[in-house]
């Protein structure tokens, strides 16, 4: 377990596939929360270092570039630099924004691996695999695509099944097809290695179950609890594909590393890509290594990384990995392929000089403890009625008003009333209570505490109305005026982590010098004569014109989504008679119908055919009750090879037309067809 007080800190965030823009769901969940703790050790004066970088392996990477006729250098190259810009025009202030497709990322992934390798930490098995002739290329994961086993679903991943949610391994998979090539794959064997998880679950359960009970946020401790609970089993690191990490060994030429291997290295090697030092932030106790990732990525943080860095024996371990929950969209899930998502790098071109609203709001709306939803209506709010008329409005009036009554310059209070000893001395508090939250990764509280100190600020003005008082107590309005401007400046380190942009100007108006923030617990923080620089306004009214382009640029994504799921799957390639004819379709009724347990969609079907009464299992469920069936015509392929389907003999096929909006419904023959009768 790290010190508790740690000699310096190593910050990582979730390295984004580079196979497209990162989008609010990533700002919200992983990087503004990061920057926000990294900002304020920074302004604590501690040693950091601030890790980030792009992904640039995976098959979600080489189908993009299969899709779009690219390389798959030349589909991470694009959005490496994309997403890179776009993170330092928002102000996520990496140390280093690194990739995976570096070479210092092979070389030390590849080591990493080598080393393991050698220390006899990793099991090889040779397994068969599924292997597309034609593509002549294993099928790794989302390269294969069969039935669920669990639902019926006919287009689940091997590794994962999109509609019910399950988990798979290709093995599992009903009548398995390449992605590739369409074709039904072929069984190959290829040797793999394997990180053995087993081995460390006794290890795991003492590390998070026990020592992180209390510090961990909830949703992460249960996670890792479920998966614990229900046993680990050794994971393959290695895969049989040509975009990754070279495994380093002779026999393996033809193979890289998992993906979800080399990533986390990634970290690693970032850090050695930025100092020389890399080691004291990855090898010694006295440092706090802390990942912010988004819950999907829980186990590899959390099960996987931790046991290849025990395995390994050389690394620290993480100290906390405060994972965010997800943001939705307008009250939809954000997706990238329905292009239901708000773009940072469109967000800076529609909301120019606006970084810290985007900021505020999504720290306001963190999703830190449950999913949470971001709408542009809640944003055109808080702007206006919290940064413009609560901080913007109290910082215009202290300044301006310093302007027309003292030249700009801070007044020498008279005697101050006891209410003023008491703003003077709560203002002094504001660091500790905003720091205290931020150290807990309690961000959005933390942002509320900060807005507090405007709040008070803006009533200390509004109660005060010192442009009233100045015409009979001119005397008094010094003391308003100084103490609102010790609450200003106040704000404007207090607010840093939060809005980056707004501090700089604000300390850029007020003539402020940094300071350490744990020297900002004073009642004082400029004295009488200090000058300040002219006011200009920190936050602008958002009008509802540009509220109204964005809901209308969500409506075409509506719309476009909507016509994609009207538009018919396209036309298969052509077959010749002679292939259609060995299809036996024919006449059949439904005779009995239930539902198979433990299955959403399935239905075991008895029919009459006219040759024999047979059983057909069909994942139907969901669009047809079993008991409104009995005496349903329909066609069946009668001389399809039977299957197993949920340990039920499937004998054949019952024909369903599958509409656009995903409905089953039956192609029937007319009522008085004939049981039997051959369908041409
Ligand atoms: N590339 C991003 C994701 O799963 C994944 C994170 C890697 S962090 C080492 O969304
Ligand atoms: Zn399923």
């Amino acid at each position: 377990m790290s010190s508790k007080n740690p000699q310096r800190y190593n910050v990582t965030t979730a390295l984004p596939y580079a196979n497209g823009p990162v989008h609010i769901g990533h700002l919200a969940g992983v990087y503004v929360p990061a920057d926000i703790y990294v900002r304020y050790l920074r302004a604590k004066e501690k040693d950091v270092v601030f890790i980030g970088g792009s992904d640039e392996h995976g098959v979600p990477i080489t189908i993009s570039a299969k899709n779009e006729g690219k390389t798959p250098q030349q589909i991470v190259d694009r959005y490496h630099s994309m997403i890179k810009d776009s993170f330092e025009e928002l102000g996520i202030s990496f140390d280093i924004y690194s990739r995976t497709s570096s070479q210092l990322h092979h070389k030390t992934a590849s080591d990493f691996f080598k080393k393991l390798y050698e220390n006899n930490k990793l099991i090889e098995k040779t397994e068969d695999q599924y292997y597309d002739q034609e593509a002549n290329q294993f099928l790794a994961d989302r390269y294969l695509l069969g039935t669920c086993p669990q639902c019926g679903y006919e287009k689940a991943y091997g590794d994962q099944c999109e509609s019910c949610g399950s988990s798979l391994s290709a093995d599992e998979l009903i009548n398995p097809v390449s992605k590739l090539s369409g074709n039904k794959p072929v069984k190959k064997s290829t040797k793999h290695w394997y990180l053995p998880l087993d081995q460390y679950e006794g290890w795991l359960r003492k590390w998070i179950l026990e020592e992180h009970k209390t510090d961990w946020k909830s949703n992460v401790y249960g996670q890792c609890k479920s998966w614990l609970d229900n046993g680990l089993n050794p994971r393959a690191v290695t895969r049989d594909l040509s975009w990754g990490v070279k495994v380093p060994l002779e026999e393996a030429k033809d193979k890289v590393l998992y993906v979800w291997f080399d990533a986390p290295i990634g970290y690693i090697s970032a850090t050695r890509e930025l100092t020389n030092d890399w080691e004291k932030y990855w090898k010694d106790d006295d440092t706090k290594l802390v990942h912010f990732i988004g819950k999907d990525n829980i186990v590899f943080h959390c099960i996987i990384f931790p046991s290849m860095l025990k395995a390994d024996g050389d690394y620290i371990l993480p100290d906390n990995v405060p994972a965010n929950e997800f943001l939705n969209l307008e009250g939809d899930k954000i997706s990238t392929s329905r292009n239901w998502a708000v773009w940072l790098h469109e967000y800076l071109q529609d909301f120019h000089g606006k970084q810290d609203v985007l900021r505020y709001v999504l720290t306001a709306n963190a999703p830190e403890t449950k999913d949470n939803d971001f709408t542009w209506k809640d944003f055109q709010a808080r702007n206006n009625n919290e940064l413009v008329a609560i901080f913007g409005n109290f910082v215009n009036r202290a300044l301006v008003l310093t302007k027309k009554y003292y030249e700009q310059q801070v007044p020498t209070p008279d005697t101050l009333t006891e209410s003023d000893q008491e703003i003077l001395q709560q203002i002094s508090t504001y660091p500790q209570s905003t720091g205290e939250k931020i150290e807990r990764y309690r961000l959005r509280e933390a942002q509320q505490e900060m807005m507090k100190l405007a709040r008070l600020g803006n009533k200390y003005l509004a109660d005060n109305e010192p442009w009233k008082l100045i015409k009979t107590d001119e005397q008094r309005v010094k003391s308003i005026i100084y103490v609102a401007l010790q609450i200003a400046a106040q704000l404007a380190y207090v607010c840093e982590p939060f809005l980056p942009f707004t501090a700089r100007k604000l300390k850029d108006m007020m003539n402020l010098a940094d300071r350490n923030w744990d020297a900002l617990t004073t009642q004082k923080l400029i004295d009488p004569g200090h000058k300040i620089n002219k006011a200009t306004h920190l936050f602008n009214p958002i009008e509802d014109h540009e509220i109204q382009a964005q809901y209308d640029k969500l409506a075409i994504s509506k719309a476009k989504n909507e016509e994609a799921e009207q538009n018919l799957e396209p036309l298969k390639e052509p077959v010749t008679y002679e292939d259609f004819s060995k299809l036996d379709l024919r006449v059949a009724t439904i005779l009995e119908a239930e539902k198979v347990p433990k299955t959403g969609k399935l239905l075991k079907i008895t029919l009459d055919t006219g040759i024999d009464k047979r059983t057909v299992v069909a994942g139907i469920a969901k669009d047809h009750k079993p008991e409104d069936l009995i005496g349903q015509k329909v066609t069946i392929v009668a001389n399809l090879q039977p299957r197993k389907l949920k340990g039920i003999e499937s004998q054949g096929m019952i024909l369903m037309a599958n509409n656009p909006d995903g409905t089953l419904h039956f192609v029937s023959p007319e009522e008085d067809s004939k049981n039997g009768a051959q369908v041409n």
